[in-house]
């Protein structure tokens, strides 16, 4: 059955893939799946039909027959666990897999998505100048953490996995921020995920949303 996912019907990132229906898209590219996608406004998304989805009027949801998902962490390891390539088979390398999903979503990407948002929505405040550093040094300690235990590897733990999908799309965040970039292991690693041609069927397909051309091929 295809599923139908949600995204920004005109993304604010201008088709930079940043939004979160990336990695659903990414998710769905690396497990074969095709899927239909539904554009929704910023208006349309706060109207009972998206609420019935979504609970916080956002973008992406999953509808796959009589079931529907929102946060996109739940609805890539729904994808993971039920189509090969994007978790481990075996029990404890899945059960650590999930854990570096969890690690992407509720360390990593907290003090990220903090930093942007103040950069969006502080910049003009007269305590961002003063806030900015500490907000600086709340990301940089988790890159030092997380690049410490990347060391040369390839991946966060064996094989490319759903944990790598969500850490990839987590740190692009920061991308021309110039905070990533003081991390070569870590843009290098961003980089592998980002040559991966599911990764760039998904972003060619998020980005023909806002140039409003249709896929090549
Ligand atoms: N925890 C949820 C999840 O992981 O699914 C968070 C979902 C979420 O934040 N969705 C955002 C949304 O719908 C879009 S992705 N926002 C509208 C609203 O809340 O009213 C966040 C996002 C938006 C825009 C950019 N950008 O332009 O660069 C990047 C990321």
């Amino acid at each position: 059955m295809t599923a139908t996912i949600t995204a920004f019907e005109r993304s604010p990132d201008r088709g930079q893939g940043l939004a979160r229906d990336m990695r659903v898209r990414w998710a769905l590219e690396e497990a074969g799946q095709p899927y239909d996608v539904r554009l929704v406004s910023f208006r349309a998304m706060k109207q009972p039909a998206h609420l019935a989805l979504h609970p916080f009027g956002q973008i992406p949801t999953y509808e796959e027959g009589d079931l529907t998902l929102f946060e996109s962490g739940a609805i890539v390891l729904h994808i993971a666990e039920r189509h090969a390539g994007l978790l481990p088979d075996e029990a404890k390398a899945r059960a650590r897999a999930i854990a570096w999903m969890f690690a992407a979503l509720n360390t990593v990407e907290p003090p990220i998505v903090e930093h942007e948002m103040a950069s969006y929505f502080e910049r003009n405040q007269s305590w961002y100048a003063t806030r900015l550093p500490m907000l600086e040094d709340r990301v940089r300690t988790r890159l030092d953490e997380l690049s410490r235990r990347l060391g040369d590897a390839e991946w966060l733990d064996g094989a490319f996995s759903a944990a790598d999908l969500l850490m990839v799309t987590v740190l692009r965040r920061l991308e021309g921020s110039g905070l990533l970039e003081a991390y070569p292991s870590l843009s290098a690693y961003v980089a592998r995920g980002k040559a991966r041609p599911a990764y760039g069927r998904a972003f060619a397909a998020q980005l023909a949303v806002f140039t409003g051309q249709p896929l090549a091929g």
